[in-house]
């Protein structure tokens, strides 16, 4: 637990929350916090599906543009590292992580949000990379994430305008993936998460590894990578548990550890 950021885990699912007021700028101890918490979450057999979530108010405004502002060349590469590192952590959660957005994710935030495998988000929420507008670029997967979530030049427009991307949009691009109320975000966010809590962890962990593996490959890689995790599988419980229960019951009766 830090100061900044906690863990909470309940009934499966473990919601790391951002707490840093006013808008939760991620500085180089939320930055650390977040990496340990992530290493949790990646390690405890009782967290079996991950929120991500900046409380009622807002998800994050972006790194501290005043911590950043009078930093050296040599500190600036160091917090970029530690930060791209942290995330990378956050992205490589072996199991399923949604991020619940209210107000705003910016910069940083947007990349933050960026990590995981889903997001929900208020209606009247605000997306976007406003780097430019500070006279730098998107530094902590800005302009890879995003790139291949929603292609080039949906990247392109939002990066070099620096616009604030409202809800709808962010939705009708692929930005987002659900918009609710904003009261409603942190229950959907739980719902998507609840619901993988008594899953297959064993299999969704190979499915996350099989779909975020592969993108980084050509096909040819990609799908060898699948067919060596599939069979993988042949040595879990989990197919055993799920194969014999559709010979015995039917199909979506399988239960899991
Ligand atoms: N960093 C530090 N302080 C911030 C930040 C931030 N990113 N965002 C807001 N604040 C502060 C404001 O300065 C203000 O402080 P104070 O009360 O002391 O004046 C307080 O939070 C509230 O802000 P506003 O008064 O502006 O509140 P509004 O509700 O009007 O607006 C916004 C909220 C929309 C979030 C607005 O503050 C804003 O546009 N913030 C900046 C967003 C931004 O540019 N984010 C990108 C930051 S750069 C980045 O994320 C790079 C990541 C990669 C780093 C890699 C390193 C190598």
């Amino acid at each position: 637990m830090g100061e900044f950021v906690t863990l909470e885990v309940k009934d499966g699912v473990g919601t790391i929350r951002l707490d840093r007021p006013p808008v939760n700028a991620l500085n180089a101890q939320v930055t650390a916090e977040l990496a340990e918490l992530a290493k949790e979450a990646t390690e405890r057999d009782d967290v079996r599906a991950v929120i991500l979530y900046g409380g009622e108010k807002t998800f994050a405004g972006g790194a501290d543009i005043k911590e950043m502002a009078t930093r050296t060349y040599p500190e600036i590469a160091k917090f970029g590292a530690n930060l791209t590192g942290t995330l990378a952590a956050i992205a490589n959660i072996p199991k399923p992580v949604v991020a619940a957005i209210t107000g705003y994710a910016l910069g940083g935030g947007l990349e933050l949000a960026l990590t995981a495998d889903w997001r929900v988000a208020g209606d009247n929420v605000k997306v976007g990379q406003p780097e430019i507008q500070l006279g730098v670029i998107p530094g902590a997967g800005g302009t890879q994430r995003l790139a291949r979530l929603i292609g080039p030049s949906k990247t392109k427009d939002i990066v070099y305008t620096g616009r604030f991307v409202k809800a709808e949009e962010a939705l009708r691009l692929g930005i987002v993936d659900q918009v609710v109320a904003p009261d409603d975000v942190y229950a959907a966010a739980h719902k998507w998460a609840a619901q993988f809590a008594n899953g297959p962890a064993v299999a969704l962990r190979a499915a996350k590894a099989a779909i975020d593996g592969g993108l980084d490959m050509d096909l040819p890689n990609a799908l060898k990578l699948e067919s060596h995790l599939f069979a993988a599988l042949w040595a879990t419980q989990d197919q055993q548990n799920g194969m014999k229960s559709f010979i015995e019951n039917g199909p979506g009766k399988a239960t899991f550890e």
